[in-house]
This record gives C-alpha cells, structure tokens and sequence, in this order.
C-alpha cells in the first residue's frame, strides 16, 4: 500500500477519479522511454473567501500549446480538463494544494515514434508548501551559475511549451547546484546570457527598474512572470525585458524567482557574491506582498485570476 503525497487518496485518470494506488501505468509507456509528456503546475490557495485556483485557464491553454508542439491531441476537451482539476480537488477536500496536470503517450509500441500509443492523462493534487525550502520567501535563497547550458528553441520548444523530456537538462541543473550546496541553480542560455532557474523565471531590480530575460533566452515565459510583470507595473514600477548577464544579477540590487511552485522566492546570494544587502530587499517584499494578496484573495482588481473551487468541509 502506497501512501499517497500528504495523505492524498484519489486521482483523476484518463476521465475517472480513482485510488492514488491504481494510477498506475505499464513500464513499457513511451512515455518512460522517450520522456514524451506535456504538463502544467498549478496551485489553488485557501482563503477567506474559499478556496481559489490562480489563474487555471492560462495554464490549461498553456497544456493544449504544449501538446500542439508536440502533436500531441489530449483526448479531452480544455473544459473537460478544467472541470478534472476542481474534482480531483474536491475528491481529496484539498483547500489549498499544488495541481499536476500532465498528459503522456502511454503503452502500445515501442519506437520512437509514437504512433498509436494512446495519450494518457491524469490530474493529480496534493499540499506543497513552500518549494525552495521553510525560510526561503522570508530569507532568500543561495544560487550557484551551473555549467549546463538551457536547451535552446532550436532543438526543442523550450520557450512554448512545458514537456517532461526537457525536464532532464532542469534536473541537471539541480543536481549540480545541490552537490555544491547550494539552494538552487541558475542557467544560462546557448549564447552565456541569463535564462532561467529549473523551474523558476527570473527577476533582477536594479535602481528601482525591474529586468528579466525575454524570450530570446530560452526562457519559458512563466504565467507567475507574466502576473509579476503586471504586478509591479501597476505598482509602479518599470519592468523591462532584455537580455541579462551574469554579472548583472552578480551586481543587482535585488533578484528574486518567480514560479508557480517557487512564487516569489528571493536571491540573496549567487556564487559566493551576496546580492544587494543579501537578504529580501524592499522592491522584492513590495511585489511579494501584493502577489500573496492577489493570491489569498485579498485584492479584488486581480480577482479576474482567480477561479473559485467549492470545497466541502472535511
Ligand atoms: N521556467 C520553468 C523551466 C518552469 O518549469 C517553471 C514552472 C517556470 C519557469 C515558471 O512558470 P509558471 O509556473 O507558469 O510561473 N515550474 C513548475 C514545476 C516545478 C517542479 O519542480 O515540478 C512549477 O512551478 O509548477
């Protein structure tokens, strides 16, 4: 008998809620073999007025251009696959939780080319605290400029879609920044310009300015970047999209993560070189606050981002 993560019990699979335990798959998927999968990360966060998933429409199209790049046609209708977040949410009384959406050629042939291999899809939903660690959002966290480069656009579509092969250059990157204690790692791109963390975009400030790498690193342009971009725009700020290098961040006043999973996680230090005053800085704490609001349901100009669950009382 497996537990399932946090004591969760049920996933959606291929239309049908079932038992965390029967979510199984057969070790000849293609999926396994050639990492042919597309996936979201999605969150749904308890507040005072219920239970709110953050922006769910743009990360269910954003599963649908995934599996378009890929060819791939999921078998359900985006609908059909909003509607499979909310009951795997409900099935479990999650109130606030992390989403995994993820469809996959499963079992038929092996080869390459998928041909009839079925695409499978689950939704699976679990509580995941916070991703870099208990202090990280309050104290920042260390990085480290890892050796491997981002997969560019031109071998894979980095920057569209969020597919489960292109997985295994993000966990090399982790691995590496672990093994040298570090909290996490940075990437640059094919050129030696600043990309992206493994599952993070990234922001620098400098002089009350925000930059953050565009699409011509290699970046995949985060629904947390886009919703931070419009954030500290409308707090005021200015934000701009260029090309970023390393020694920029090195140089910055502050830097942060943003992500689904990461939210908005200070940097404080890469490689040694302590960024601003080494700890949360002010325009970071700014941003970070109005995102936690906006989140929490605390802020109704961006309540457009936010898409009610009913959840029954355990
Ligand atoms: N870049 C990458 C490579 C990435 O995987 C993510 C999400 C982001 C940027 C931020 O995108 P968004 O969530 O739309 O703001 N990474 C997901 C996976 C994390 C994991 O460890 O698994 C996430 O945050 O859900």
């Amino acid at each position: 008998m497996v537990d399932g993560f946090g004591g969760v019990e049920k996933i959606w699979m291929n239309g049908k809620i079932i038992d965390w335990n029967d979510a199984k798959v057969h070790v000849l998927s293609h999926a396994l073999h050639y990492g042919s999968g597309v996936f979201e990360g999605i969150r749904c966060y308890k507040t005072d007025k219920g239970s709110f998933i953050f922006r769910l429409d743009e990360h269910i199209k954003r599963m649908y251009n995934s599996a378009k790049l890929y060819l791939m046609e999921i078998p359900f209708e985006p609908r059909e696959m909003k509607d499979a977040v909310k009951d795997v949410i409900r099935a479990n009384k999650l109130e606030a939780c992390y989403i995994r959406p993820l469809a996959f050629y499963g079992y038929s042939t092996l080869g390459v080319h998928p041909r009839q291999c079925p695409v499978e899809c689950i939704v699976a939903a679990w509580p995941w605290g916070t991703y870099l660690g208990e202090d990280a959002l309050e104290q920042g966290i260390r990085c480290t400029f890892t050796s491997w480069a981002k997969i560019h656009p031109k071998m894979m579509p980095v920057s569209s879609a969020k597919a489960v092969g292109q997985y295994l250059n993000a966990m090399l990157a982790v691995m590496d920044a672990h093994s040298k204690d570090f909290d996490e790692a940075i990437m640059l791109d094919n050129y030696g310009y600043v990309s992206e963390g493994p599952g993070e975009n990234i922001f620098i400030v400098r002089d009350n300015v925000l930059y953050t790498p565009g699409l011509e690193s290699s970046i995949l342009p985060g629904i947390t970047r886009d919703a931070i971009i419009t954030i500290a725009s409308d707090l005021g700020y200015k934000v701009c999209e260029k090309i970023v290098t390393r020694e920029e961040v090195m140089s910055a006043d502050e830097a942060f993560f943003s992500g689904t999973a990461a939210e908005v996680t200070p940097i404080r230090e890469t490689d040694g070189r302590i960024i601003g005053e080494g700890r949360r800085g002010a325009v970071t704490t700014e941003i970070q606050r109005k995102f936690f609001d906006i989140v929490n349901a605390r802020d109704n100009a961006y309540m457009h981002w936010l898409e009610p669950c009913t959840i029954e009382k355990k």
